[in-house]
């Protein structure tokens, strides 16, 4: 059973969104198409309350894209988003939303961030979702979506960690890429045996 895992395809990701990936909404159609290849398609869903501590307007003086030091680690700072219930955390209109078996959300905890769909920043709590994969018995996973170095990276590697075979289909993802991130995620992937794929081959 091989999984479909499209990481945060939301508004707020998107061109005009309050943390737009350069090139976010460009991916929406390759990963339409993806979803009839796969025997399940999980979307997850960035879910922030307001007043997120992942928020630089929750610490003052702080900017965005700062970085903190929280009980759980470094914490990059970012501007408000993904706010549950507005249009910015909704998903980018085109998603083929229907096409969801699981829309798993995350980061709803006021003090931790999540960037994995597996664990949050902490490391520690669980969203979930490795007993939900298990248990249908997917043991492949195709990741795709918004940001290549933040939550589809984390996401990847703690795919890996779990004992999931992973691809990442670069192509059909954005990367935010702050001081070099980018090509930092890659060469993290690669070294924990993560396939990159470029296009469908
Ligand atoms: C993300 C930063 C903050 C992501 C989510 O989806 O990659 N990045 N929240
Ligand atoms: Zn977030």
């Amino acid at each position: 059973m091989q999984a479909l895992i499209v990481i945060d395809v939301q508004n707020d990701f998107c061109e005009g969104g309050a943390l737009a990936v350069p090139g976010g909404a460009q991916i929406v159609a390759g990963i339409n198409r993806l979803m009839a290849t796969h025997d399940a398609v999980i979307l997850t869903q960035d879910w922030h309350p307001a007043g997120h501590m992942s928020f630089a307007a929750s610490h003052p003086g702080r900017a965005p894209f700062d970085v903190v030091d929280m009980p759980y680690g470094a914490q990059v700072l970012w501007p408000d988003h993904c706010v549950q219930g507005s249009p910015g955390a909704a998903f980018h209109r085109d998603l083929n939303v229907d096409a969801a078996d699981l829309i798993l959300r995350k980061g709803y905890n006021r003090q931790i961030d999540s960037y994995s769909a597996f664990f949050e920043n902490d490391r520690t709590t669980p969203t979930g979702l490795a007993g939900y994969l298990t248990t249908r018995g997917i043991t492949r996973l195709t990741m795709v979506g918004l940001a290549l170095d933040y939550c589809v990276q984390y996401s990847a590697l703690d795919a890996r960690a779990l004992g999931f075979d992973v691809t990442v289909r670069a192509d059909l993802c954005r990367a935010i890429d702050l001081d070099g991130s980018a090509q930092a995620a890659k060469q993290a992937m690669h070294r924990a045996g993560v396939h990159q794929e470029t296009a469908h081959g």
